[in-house]
């Protein structure tokens, strides 16, 4: 064990977890990100699955490592010098959505580092969890269950503000999809209100595709947590046969399997994704199945619907804006012709949604982003990058 490194182990007992786990950290400096281990095989879990929803009990933002060079000793070094003993370890890639393409569970992207055994990755369909080996440190792809592993988590504390991503404004573990950021609570299976209470603590809310690319982006993203059937935030409780979004809008899409069959049953209430059809259909209330939520990014819940303007002066810090507009107004490009082109340049015009909290209601809206150039001889020549919104 060299010094530096010890100084970042921490072993610490989790007296709040069933049977007082121990718990083995290491801090890296360098990302802001600690790495945790369970005490010998106590968690070891068979499923890939299981071992994301373990990281999750340790911590709401922690979920399978995934490790990148500048944390790959550290990493090491944690494993060999803990007691947590598991000849290898369950770590956050997969490829699952893109064969041999590795992912990561924070991000979506392929992954930028990788320290794979010498046949790994194997071009096998049947193998796409990443795992860690301890005696050689290499990594291998493995079935994602029917074998025991250890469980080794990544996880920020505290969680600092600037580590919300600026473009998604999605925290660490959640997945952005058309400017709202998606929660799998991968460790929660729980009834209808129970998988509500649980998003709109967050606060958010149930899901409730709006679109086919939508669902299509649930369907993806359900094959990372292992679970069949998600809670959709639909239900007929009020008057049977009457399926309504429970945040009051009409639905705006609906994808109920075609049969007909196990949708509108007088027993029935609550609607489900059932992911191997993609359907939705409906179940009692009573039932567990898995959550999911979603989550407004807290910059989006900061902007406004008023235009502002930038100018060149010397004191001025802001280099960016954005304006968000519902549907019925029009949002004209900087009124300067000058301050069109180099000097105040274009980088968004996109159609999004916009949840307000608190109250969930959503609105469609146009959402359009300015850039002012760095180039200061530009910023003398055009001083002023603004845009104004009129109501149509
Ligand atoms: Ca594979
Ligand atoms: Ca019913």
């Amino acid at each position: 064990m060299n010094g530096q490194t010890a100084s970042l182990l921490t072993f610490f007992v989790l007296s709040s977890l069933p049977g007082a786990m121990l718990v083995y950290t290491a801090y890296s400096p360098t990302t802001g990100y600690s790495f945790v281990v369970f005490e010998d095989s106590v968690d070891d879990t068979d499923s890939w699955f299981e071992a994301r929803a373990k990281c999750r009990v340790h911590s709401q933002y922690a979920d399978l490592a995934e490790i990148s060079a500048s944390d790959f000793t550290i990493v090491q070094d944690l494993l060999s010098n803990s007691q947590a003993s598991s000849s290898s370890y369950w770590i956050g890639i997969y490829d699952h959505l893109s064969e041999m393409n590795f992912k990561s569970l924070y991000t979506g992207a392929d992954i930028t580092f990788a320290n794979w055994d010498n046949d790994r990755p194997k071009n096998d369909m049947n193998k796409n969890c990443g795992s860690w080996d301890t005696s050689n440190s290499y990594w291998k792809d493995e079935a994602c269950t029917g074998k025991k592993r250890g469980v080794l988590c990544r996880m920020l504390t505290p969680i600092p503000s600037s580590n919300i991503d600026p473009n998604t404004g999605c925290p660490p573990t959640m997945v952005p999809f058309d400017d709202v950021c998606y929660d799998f609570r991968v460790l929660m299976t729980g009834n209808f209100s129970s998988a509500r209470q649980a998003c709109e603590t967050l606060p958010g809310r149930m899901i409730i595709p709006e679109s086919q690319s939508e669902a299509d982006f649930v369907d993806l993203y359900t094959i990372l947590t292992g679970k069949a059937t998600f809670w959709l935030g639909i239900t007929d409780e009020e008057e049977d046969n009457d399926l309504r979004s429970i945040y009051g809008p009409n639905l705006s899409f609906e994808k109920w399997h075609p049969s007909g069959s196990g949708v509108v049953a007088s027993e029935t209430d609550c609607a489900y994704i059932d992911t191997s059809s993609g359907y939705w259909l409906t179940d009692h209330c009573d039932e567990p199945k898995g959550v999911m939520c979603s989550f407004v990014p807290p910059l989006l819940q900061e902007e406004t619907t008023v235009a502002q303007s930038i100018t060149s002066t010397s004191e001025t810090t802001q280099d960016a804006f954005t304006i968000v507009a519902s549907t019925d107004h029009d949002v004209t490009s900087p009124t300067s012709s000058e301050a069109q082109g180099p000097y105040c340049k274009p980088v968004e015009r996109k159609a999004s949604t916009v949840m307000s909290l608190p109250g969930h209601t959503r609105e469609r809206s146009h959402r359009h982003a300015w850039q002012r150039s760095a180039d200061e001889s530009l910023h003398r020549a055009s001083p002023v990058c603004e845009a104004s919104v009129s109501g149509r």
